[in-house]
């Protein structure tokens, strides 16, 4: 069993900065959960192209409000506390926040540790002003 808080990961290996976004990695591969989970922060105003080739993740807000749009062609999801979206058929999107949204995110299969953008297919973008 595994038992853990925010705080025991704040500060460390697993407190990734992604430039627009910041993920609290509470469980990984190692945890052998079958998947991730992240407590993540997305930060305002900004727009981050991301295109999880390998993965697929569901993410569910808690806080804040932006935005999901598949990419080449749509649609626009808003996404506010209590959204849900699943990315079942790693969907190219773009991904934004009006006010700083925490998602909590889960990978399978489960991140090893430390990604960000190339080799967990996330690819920052412009950040609106
Ligand atoms: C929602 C999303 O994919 N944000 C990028 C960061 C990633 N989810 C992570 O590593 O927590």
């Amino acid at each position: 069993m595994i038992v853990k808080t925010l705080d025991d990961v704040l500060g460390t290996e697993h407190e990734v900065e992604g430039g627009n976004w910041t993920s609290r990695r509470l469980l990984l591969r190692n945890a052998g959960m079958g998947f991730s989970l992240h407590d993540t922060l997305i930060h305002a105003g900004t727009e981050t192209f991301i295109w999880y080739k390998n993965h697929v993740e569901a993410v569910y807000c808690i806080e804040g409000e932006g935005e999901i749009e598949l990419v080449p062609d749509g649609p626009t999801y808003p996404i506010r506390p209590g959204t849900l979206y699943a990315l079942n058929g790693n969907e190219k999107h773009l991904l934004r926040a009006s006010k700083e949204m925490r998602l909590i995110c889960t990978f399978n299969p489960p991140l090893t540790g430390t990604e960000a953008h190339d080799a967990e297919g996330t690819y920052p973008a412009a950040t609106v002003e």
